[in-house]
């Protein structure tokens, strides 16, 4: 299949920023620091950042989002400078993006269409990128119809099929819904092909624990150091798109599972969790996460409420958590910094993945974390709940079993990670057996 969309190319091109300061938001990111990352984002897209506009109101204007005096003074600006691409740093609608094109006369994007451009550029498996086209295409889709909608109304109404209905804008949006429907179809036999490794996994009844955090804080350079895995580690944003799990023999002879996984950003578009949720299945199935943070970047603080708002958007919030606070050789001058994140965070351990500082408590604190003294689970199950038995032998190991009458009660080691399909059948845990 070829793909409708083509990477768009933003090497070399000239970028002017907007950004907004709304009285109504920003929890905690002041606009400039938003526009930072946003230049970062850009540039990691292959841009090149020209200017940059921050326009103060109340709230956005349907239209043309900033209002039209302040987008004709910024579309001057660019005029004299050459821009190229206007990116603003939140959302736009489909109508304020097609006024502002006219307005500027120049290509317009948002922070949305920038993040899916640059996941674009870096997918590399199949399932990656189907999954970017599929995000892709849904955002380009309202685009499609609202447009469609406006000429179709000129030709008489809404509803008209084929006929003398028929634009280009009606096949275009159709080839999209069929490109839609294809990407789908492909996705669920990759997705499958994916399951049945995973079920492999689990039947070597490892503990899975996932690292997560925001983009460059340090995770794969995390799983290279301690699985000797080789991830590319690179200072840029979402080096890693897709998922790669290591084995990683603690010091107390446990296997754990580790994966390191896409990142998460501010503003992460909402179609994109959606699109990644099969990848990020890793994170919601895992047993422990480990929330890596970057301690030496301004933003800290509120990159871990990012990590935690996406950890709540898949359904990962609550899990046990370990933060891990990396990257502090690079706080050699300022050790009051870090001393402000233990205290908030009293379990949470210091590190630096690079030189390996901290590793050796990292790696204990994983073992305990993950200590298999809860394993066992004795546990009382109505006879009639064949699957449910069925299950029981498939995951555990079953130490003893006794019937009694219409219930069967089984004393059997069942590994972590399952013990939420048994949890209503519990009559105690056990710490040895
Ligand atoms: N000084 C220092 N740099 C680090 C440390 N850990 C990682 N880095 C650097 O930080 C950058 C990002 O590291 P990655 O491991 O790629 O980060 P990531 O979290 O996997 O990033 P994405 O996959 O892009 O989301 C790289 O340049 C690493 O060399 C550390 O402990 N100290
Ligand atoms: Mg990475």
């Amino acid at each position: 299949m070829k793909a409708l969309i083509e990477t768009r190319n933003t090497r070399s091109e000239q970028i002017f920023l907007v950004g907004v300061e709304l009285k109504s938001r920003n929890g905690g990111w002041e606009t400039d620091d938003s526009l930072d990352e946003l230049a970062e984002l850009a540039a990691t897209a292959g841009g090149k950042v020209v200017g940059d506009g921050v326009q103060k109101m109340e709230s956005p204007h349907a239209a043309t989002f900033i209002g039209k005096g302040k987008a004709d003074e910024f579309a001057a600006i660019c005029r004299t400078q050459g821009v190229d691409t206007v990116i603003f740093d939140d959302e736009l609608s489909p109508a304020q993006s097609r006024n502002l094109e006219k307005l500027f006369n120049c290509k317009v994007l948002d922070r949305t269409s920038l993040i899916l451009d640059i996941f674009a550029q870096r997918a590399r498996s199949r399932e990656g990128k189907l999954q970017i086209e599929l995000a892709q295409l849904q955002h380009l889709l309202p685009r499609l119809t609202r447009f469609w909608g406006h000429l179709s109304r000129q030709k008489g109404g809404i509803g008209m099929r084929g006929g003398e209905g028929e634009t280009q804008l009606e096949t275009d949006r159709r080839r999209v819904q069929d490109r839609i429907a294809k990407i789908r179809v492909e996705l669920d036999v990759v997705r499958r092909q994916r399951l049945t490794q995973r079920q492999a996994r689990q039947r070597n009844r490892w503990p899975l624990a996932s690292i997560v955090g925001y983009t460059n804080a340090g995770k794969s350079t995390l799983l290279n150091r301690l699985t000797g895995a080789d991830v590319l580690a690179e200072n840029r944003l979402f080096a890693t798109l897709d998922p790669t799990t290591r084995r990683l023999r603690l010091p107390s002879n446990q296997n754990v599972l580790l994966t390191d996984t896409v990142g998460f950003i501010r503003k992460l578009p909402h179609g994109l969790v959606e699109a990644f949720k099969a990848t990020l299945e890793e994170v919601v199935k895992a047993d422990l996460l480990l929330h890596i943070v970057d301690v030496s970047h301004p933003k800290a603080e509120e990159q871990i409420q990012s990590v935690d708002a996406v950890l709540k958007e898949i359904g990962a919030d609550g899990k046990p958590t370990l933060m891990v606070f990396n990257k502090i050789d690079r706080l050699k001058g300022s050790p009051e910094k870090l001393a402000r994140f233990l205290d908030r965070h009293p379990k949470g351990v210091a590190i630096s993945a690079e030189n390996g500082d901290g590793i050796d408590q990292l790696l204990a604190e994983l073992g305990s974390q993950l200590r298999p003294a809860r394993e066992f689970m004795e546990l009382s199950v109505p006879q009639e709940k064949a699957g449910v038995i069925a299950r029981l032998h498939e995951v555990g190991e079953i130490i003893e079993r006794r019937y009694n009458g219409r219930t069967a009660r089984f004393k059997a080691r069942v590994p972590q990670h399952f013990h939420h399909e048994f949890e209503q059948f519990l009559v105690r845990h056990l710490q040895a057996v």
